[in-house]
């Protein structure tokens, strides 16, 4: 035990990376919602894995936003910066095919940051065939900002991840753990409610309208072993509404049983689970509207 290493790891990079798949594989668990749309992940999610030799706690963030004139966004690029506070290793993830502009941002930020703790991670590495590529792009990356490691992986098929726990824990501080070894994370059952439903309108809606939702969760009770949930969707016009819930409510329908699965699997129990919908005009550009959907807790 004297020989513990424990330490936070902190998961940064633009939307659309693999940040929030990475973390789900790296603890065996599906804790944070993935989809191919920006804005899926809105929070910083801690995703804690403890082995024989260490303790790690990752955390997940929000993808970098670009101009955060929306409360919204100001939101999730203070989340971003939170979680470069107090951490001993940043993944800087990056795609391994596409670069923009976003990532130059997110370069900007990380130069404030001591090289020794920064690893370039370069994800979706199943998706290129021409290698020689990749090693060029790993140059030009490498040229911009130092590193202390730089690893290829792919986070949608888990190649690479063990190199990369290893080469992380290998840095980190020697100390007792944090947290119990059984927690996987910070969050509570009712946050992966809300995040669970979201997810479902993400998938199921078309490419606007999921980034004008907000999810609350009015009711979480357990009772003979099934967990009763009353969840709330958010929108912003009266028009979003009849979308949500679908011709004769098939969409709300849907999003209810696909999420209710989904939960049961995580709580390993039985889940009961309603969904109202509901408008709050402009919610995602007032700090005030935020605040009383959560954002700020
Ligand atoms: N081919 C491939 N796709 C990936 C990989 N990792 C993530 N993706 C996909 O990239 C999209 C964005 O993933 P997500 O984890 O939500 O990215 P985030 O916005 O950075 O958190 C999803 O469609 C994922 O399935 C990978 O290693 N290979
Ligand atoms: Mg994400």
């Amino acid at each position: 035990m004297s020989k513990f290493r424990t330490g936070f790891v902190s998961i940064i990079g633009r939307p659309n990376v693999g940040k929030s798949t990475l973390l789900n594989h790296l603890v065996d668990q599906k804790l944070s919602i993935v989809s191919r749309k920006p804005q899926t992940t809105r929070w910083n999610l801690q995703g804690i894995k403890t082995s024989a030799e260490a303790q790690i706690v990752f955390i997940d963030t929000p993808g970098l936003q670009k101009q955060p004139k929306l409360a919204l966004n100001r939101h999730m690029n203070r989340e971003v910066s939170h979680s470069l506070e107090h951490i001993d290793i940043i993944l800087f993830v990056v795609d391994a095919l596409k670069w923009n502009e976003l990532d130059d941002n997110v370069i900007d930020i990380l130069k404030n940051v001591a090289s020794d703790k920064l690893f370039l991670v370069i994800n979706k590495v199943d998706a290129v065939s021409d290698k020689n590529q990749l090693l060029a792009y790993i140059d030009t990356i490498s040229n911009r900002i130092d590193f202390k490691e730089i690893i290829p992986v792919s986070a949608l098929k888990g190649d690479g991840l063990e190199g990369l726990e290893s080469l992380i824990v290998r840095e980190l501080p020697v100390g007792p753990p944090h947290f119990p070894e059984d927690q996987v994370t910070d969050r509570n059952e009712r946050f992966f409610a809300a995040e669970f439903v979201r997810e479902q309108l993400i998938l199921r809606l078309s490419d606007e309208l999921p980034y004008r939702l907000s999810i609350t969760i009015d009711e979480f009770k357990e009772e003979n072993n099934i967990v009763h949930i009353h969840a709330c969707i958010w929108v912003e016009k009266k028009g979003q509404k009849s979308i949500v819930i679908g011709k004769e409510g098939k969409v709300l329908k849907a999003v209810g049983k696909a999420a209710r699965l989904e939960l049961e699997k995580l709580y390993d129990k039985k889940v009961n689970l309603k969904t109202w919908v509901k408008v709050k005009t402009n919610w995602f550009d007032s700090e005030n509207a935020l605040k009383q959907l959560g954002y700020f807790d």
